[in-house]
């Protein structure tokens, strides 16, 4: 079973790390924050069994980015959090992307069973994509993002994206990330919803 497990994230970075490779963009790096004083497992559930995924995922914090406010996510270059109708048609708030402008989650507590995440996106103008960095806290301090693959909208509608590469690295027990969506393309715009962490360990 284990092995399974290994041959399958396997899969899942190859089909990714091509289109990162040619097109990687690496965000800026965001201002420091002190990580989590200490770490316990969230709550997981069945989130995307309406998009045939049966996956047990957990919302990255401020994920769903319904909160009139920043929900401590760091927003630059023009990102913002805006009503909009949601991925499930209903009305809500979303994460706003022009083109260059940027958003950092807080710290996360993840393990190495945290292999990818998802998210719902919309190109609302353009082409491109959204480029998925990850920051690791190692040694007391924040690691510069790490472009992890770019993904993009189907048409014009809310599309899930494929799995995104979290890449946690490999140390036993809790480790911290922070996520960072960087918005690509010249003159496009994106919408990013509901951003979801696999946990495979609760499979
Ligand atoms: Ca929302």
């Amino acid at each position: 079973m284990k092995q399974i497990r290994v041959l399958a994230g396997l899969a899942a970075a190859a089909a990714l790390i091509a289109p990162a490779t040619a097109r990687a963009a690496t965000a800026a790096t965001p201002a420091p924050v002190d990580p989590l004083g200490s770490c316990t497992a969230g709550s997981f559930s069945q989130s995307l069994l309406a998009l045939k995924d049966k996956s047990y995922y957990t919302l990255a914090p401020g994920g769903a980015f319904d909160s009139e406010t920043t929900d401590g996510w760091q927003f630059s270059g023009g990102a913002s959090i805006v009503a909009a109708t949601q991925s499930d048609g209903g009305a809500g708030n979303v994460l706003d992307l022009p083109s260059g402008a940027q958003a950092t989650s807080p710290p996360m507590c993840i393990t190495t069973d945290y292999p990818t995440a998802r998210a719902a996106i919309r190109n609302v103008v353009g082409g491109d994509g959204v480029f998925f960095n990850v920051q690791y806290y190692r040694d007391g301090a924040w690691t510069t993002p790490k472009d992890n693959g770019q993904f993009h909208g189907e048409k014009l509608g809310w599309s899930l994206s494929p799995r995104l590469n979290v890449h946690p690295y490999k140390t036993t027990g809790w480790q911290q990330v922070r996520f960072t969506f960087l918005a690509g393309g010249k003159a496009s715009h994106f919408q990013v919803d509901d951003f979801w962490v696999d946990p495979r360990a609760f499979r």
